[in-house]
C-alpha cells in the first residue's frame, strides 16, 4: 500500500523507510474521549505488548521534552509527529490536533512501509467540512453516521445539519420539538460527531413565516435549548431562499444578537454562531438596498457570515473575498454549492473537487461544500475538499481526485474512474456552473468526428473504440462489484445507462467499419442495435430518478453522448445517399426555446418530454421587476392544449396575466382558473409565443413551482 495521508500534511521530511512494526506499546497521556476511542479502533489485543514499538501520544501540556514541544506549531488543532526507529512521538497543540496527529499515525501504519522523519501539520482553513443544505430527499441516519467518520478521517471538523426538507429545520414546524425518534437519531448523530472531533452544527430556516416578535425569539431560543439537551454546542441561523419580512437585515441581526447575548453567552461551551443571509451571493446584491453593510455593522463581530460567491454557484477566489470582506466587516464562512446537484438532479457530479483558487486561506472563516443528495457519492468531492481547505497551497485536484476514487471503492477503482471521468459535468443549468467531464478523451471524440465528417481516414479510431469497451467492462465492473455497496446502490441507475452508452458507441464504430467496407447488413444491424439500445435508454430515463424536477437519468452529457449521436446521425445520413435508403435520422433535441426577460431565469433549460413542454424552474425565490415576463417561443406557431404555472406565494397571481401571441407583438390573454394553488389556461387557437407577465408596477418576489404547457 504505497503512503496516502488525507488531508496532505504541511510539512512531512522523511529520512527513510522502515518496515511496520508487528507490535505496539502505547502510551497515552492526556487522550480525550475521542482519541482514546480512536486509538482503541486500531490498537487491539492483536498488535500491542509490553515489549512492542512504543508510541507515546500526548497534548503540549504534558510531559515532553522541550526539543520536541517547540516543534508543535502554535496553530489551533495542530500537531507534530516524530519517528524514529526506536519510537514515535505524536504531540497535538490541542485537543483535536491530538486527535489528528493520531489519524495520521494510523495512515502510516497502514501503509506498507513506515517513513521514519517529521511531519508539522496544521489546518489552513478554521471550520471546514459539508453543509447537508440541499433541497429533496435529506440524507438517512444511516448515511449520516458513515459521513461524520468520513469527515474525521479526513480531518474534517464541521458538519452543517441544514436539510431543506426537514420540516423541523425550516417553517412553520421549526418551533417544534423533534418527534422522539427523530430526537433520539439527532442524538446518537451528535454523539458520533464529537468521537469524530466534528462540531455538529444545528441549523435553522425560520425566514419563511418568522414574526419579529417576543414570541416568536422565544420559540427560536426554546428550540436551541431542545437543540442543547440533545448534545448540540454549535449553531446556525439561514435566511437564504425567502421573501417578505424575514429578508429585513437589522431584525435578523437583532435576532441573532439575542441569540448570542441570551444563548451562547450564558452557555459558555457553545461556539460563535453562523448566519446565512439573504443576499448571499453578489449577483443577488439589491443595488438600491445596503443590506450587507447593515449585517456588517450592525451582527455581534463574533457572528460568522455564509456567502455562496459571485453567483448562488461559483468558485472562490481572492476577488471574491476581498468584495465581500469589506462589505460584511469580517472573513465571510464559504458555502461552496459543489458538488449539490438538487438543480440538476438527472446527473451525477463524480469528478474532482476544482476551481477555487489557493490564496484565500487566510481570507475565509470556514469553508462548506453543500453536497448531492447521494451522500456516498458525494465523499469523492468531500475528500477533495478535505485535502484543500487542510493544505491549499499542496493541493492537486486531479491527484487528490485519483486518491478518492481508491477510497471510496479500493478494489474497483480503476474501473470508478473510467464512470466518474463521464460523469462530471452538469448538462447545461441555469446557474451556469459546468465542469470538465471526459477530459482526455475529449480531443479524441473532437479529432473522430472532423474526419468522420470530412470522409477522412479516422486515424484514432482504435482508441475511440477501446474508450467504448472501456465503458461497457468498467460498467460490468462497478454492477457487480462489493466493496462499496452503498455507493453501488447511489450509482446503479446512472451504470446501467453508461453500459448501454458504452454499448451504442461500439455499435457506431461497427456502422463506420460497414460503412467503409460496404457491408449493408452489417450497417442495418449495427444501425438497429444503436435504436434498441435507445430505446432502452429511454425507458430507464422515463423509470428510474423520477423527480418532480429532473426526473431521469443523464450520462456522459459533455463529451461521449453528442458524439454518438451526431455520429450516427452522420453516418445514417451518408448511408442513405450511397445506398438509396430511407433510415431515420433521429435527432433527441427540444426545438422550442425559452422566452424571458427575468435575468434569473434567461439560463433555465427547457425540456421536451413526449407532448409536455416544461421549464426547468430555479429553487431560489425570483424577482418579477414591473414588466417582467417568462414564458415560451415555440419553433412554430402550434395548437396549445394547456398552460399551467404555480408560484407561491398564490397572492403573486393578482398581479400576472397569462397571454398568448403569434408574432411577439400582439398578445391576447388567456382566461384562466386558479386549482390547488396553480393557474391553468386553455387555448383553442395555434401559438408561437406564451408568456406570463408581471403587470403590476412593483417588483414581486415568489418561487416558482412549474411552467408547463401540454401541446396538442
Ligand atoms: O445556496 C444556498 C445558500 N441556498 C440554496 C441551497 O439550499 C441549494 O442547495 C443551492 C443549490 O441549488 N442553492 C441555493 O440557493
Amino acid at each position: 500500500q504505497e503512503l496516502v495521508v488525507n488531508p496532505q500534511p504541511q510539512q512531512l521530511s522523511v529520512s527513510k523507510y522502515t518496515s511496520v512494526p508487528s507490535h505496539f506499546k502505547v502510551e497515552q497521556k492526556n487522550a480525550d474521549p475521542a482519541t482514546k476511542h480512536l486509538l482503541s479502533t486500531f490498537f487491539t489485543s492483536n498488535n500491542t505488548a509490553s515489549d512492542g514499538f512504543s508510541i507515546s501520544i500526548g497534548e503540549r501540556k504534558d510531559k515532553f521534552s522541550r526539543k520536541l514541544l517547540k516543534k508543535v506549531p502554535q496553530k489551533p488543532e495542530s500537531y507534530y509527529i516524530h519517528s524514529s526507529d526506536k519510537a514515535i512521538t505524536v504531540i497535538g497543540n490541542d485537543a483535536r490536533g491530538t486527535y489528528y496527529g493520531v489519524r495520521t499515525i494510523i495512515a502510516l501504519l497502514q501503509a506498507d512501509q513506515m517513513p521514519l522523519g517529521e511531519i508539522t501539520d496544521y489546518p489552513d482553513v478554521t471550520a471546514r467540512g459539508v453543509v447537508e443544505g440541499f433541497y429533496g430527499a435529506p440524507w438517512s441516519f444511516e448515511h449520516r453516521m458513515r459521513q461524520i467518520d468520513f469527515y474525521g478521517e479526513n480531518k474534517l471538523n464541521t458538519y452543517i445539519y441544514g436539510p431543506k426538507d426537514d420540516p423541523y429545520h425550516s417553517s412553520p414546524n421549526w418551533r417544534k420539538a423533534y418527534p422522539e425518534d427523530e430526537a433520539a437519531q439527532l442524538k446518537k448523530l451528535i454523539d458520533r460527531a464529537a468521537l469524530n472531533h466534528v462540531d455538529f452544527v444545528w441549523a435553522v430556516h425560520p425566514g419563511k413565516d418568522i414574526k419579529w416578535t417576543e414570541e416568536d425569539r422565544t420559540a427560536l431560543l426554546r428550540k436551541f435549548e431542545m437543540m442543547y439537551d440533545l448534545g448540540v454546542r454549535s449553531y446556525a441561523v439561514f435566511f437564504d431562499d425567502i421573501s417578505g419580512e424575514g429578508t429585513n437585515p437589522s431584525q435578523q441581526a437583532n435576532l441573532l444578537n439575542y441569540l448570542h447575548t441570551n444563548f451562547v453567552k450564558v452557555k459558555k461551551d457553545v461556539t460563535p454562531l453562523i448566519m446565512c443571509p439573504t443576499e448571499y451571493n453578489k449577483s443577488w446584491v439589491k443595488p438600491e438596498g445596503s443590506y450587507l453593510e447593515t449585517l456588517g455593522k450592525e451582527l455581534d463581530p463574533s457572528v460568522r457570515i455564509m456567502w455562496t460567491g459571485n453567483r448562488v454557484v461559483a468558485d472562490i477566489d481572492k476577488e471574491t473575498m476581498d468584495w465581500i470582506n469589506n462589505k460584511i466587516q469580517r472573513e465571510a464562512f464559504i458555502w461552496w454549492n459543489f458538488p449539490v446537484s438538487d438543480y440538476v438532479r438527472d446527473h451525477l457530479l463524480l469528478g474532482p473537487a476544482y476551481g477555487n483558487t489557493k490564496d484565500i486561506a487566510k481570507d475565509v472563516s470556514g469553508f462548506v461544500s453543500n453536497p448531492m443528495e447521494h451522500a456516498e457519492a458525494s465523499k469523492i468531492a468531500i475528500y477533495g475538499v478535505a485535502d484543500y481547505t487542510w493544505n491549499m497551497a499542496g493541493y492537486r485536484p486531479e491527484q487528490s481526485w485519483q486518491n478518492a476514487l481508491k477510497v471510496v471503492m479500493p478494489e474497483s477503482a480503476a474501473a470508478l474512474e473510467v464512470f466518474a471521468n463521464h460523469n462530471s459535468d452538469l448538462g447545461p443549468n441555469g446557474h451556469l456552473y459546468r465542469r470538465d467531464e471526459s477530459v482526455k478523451f475529449k480531443p479524441e471524440a473532437e479529432a473522430f468526428l472532423e474526419h468522420l465528417k470530412a470522409d477522412q481516414n479516422i486515424a484514432n479510431l482504435d482508441l475511440v473504440a477501446s474508450e467504448f469497451n472501456a465503458m461497457v467492462e468498467a460498467s460490468y465492473i462497478l454492477l457487480n462489484s462489493t466493496d462499496n455497496l452503498v455507493l453501488l446502490e447511489e450509482m446503479r441507475p446512472w451504470l446501467r445507462q453508461f453500459k448501454l452508452l458504452g454499448q451504442s458507441g461500439l455499435a457506431m464504430v461497427n456502422m463506420h467499419k460497414a460503412l467503409q467496407s460496404k457491408n449493408t447488413t452489417d450497417f442495418e444491424r449495427s444501425y438497429q442495435a444503436i435504436k434498441a439500445m435507445k430505446a432502452e435508454m429511454y425507458t430507464n430515463d422515463r423509470n428510474d430518478n423520477q423527480n418532480p424536477y429532473q426526473p431521469g437519468v443523464k450520462t456522459g452529457s459533455l463529451v461521449v453522448t453528442p458524439l454518438i449521436d451526431e455520429a450516427f446521425a452522420h453516418l445514417t445520413a451518408v448511408y442513405n445517399k450511397t445506398f438509396d435508403k430511407n433510415l431515420e435520422v433521429v435527432a433527441n433535441y427540444n426545438p422550442h426555446k425559452l422566452y424571458t426577460n427575468v435575468e434569473q431565469l434567461k439560463h433555465q433549460t427547457a425540456t421536451l418530454k413526449d407532448r409536455t413542454l416544461g421549464m426547468n424552474v430555479p429553487l431560489e425565490v425570483i424577482r418579477f421587476e414591473p414588466k417582467a415576463y417568462f414564458g415560451f417561443e415555440l419553433k412554430e406557431a402550434a395548437q396549445v392544449k394547456s398552460i399551467a404555472y404555480k408560484l407561491s406565494p398564490a397572492t403573486s397571481y393578482e398581479h400576472l396575466a397569462l397571454e398568448v401571441s403569434t408574432n411577439g407583438s400582439n398578445w391576447t390573454s388567456v382566461k384562466t382558473e386558479v386549482k390547488d394553488d396553480a393557474v391553468r389556461g386553455t387555448i383553442n387557437s395555434e401559438v408561437k409565443y406564451i408568456r406570463i407577465s408581471n403587470n403590476a408596477s412593483k417588483t414581486l418576489e415568489a418561487k416558482l413551482d412549474h411552467l408547463k404547457v401540454e401541446l396538442k
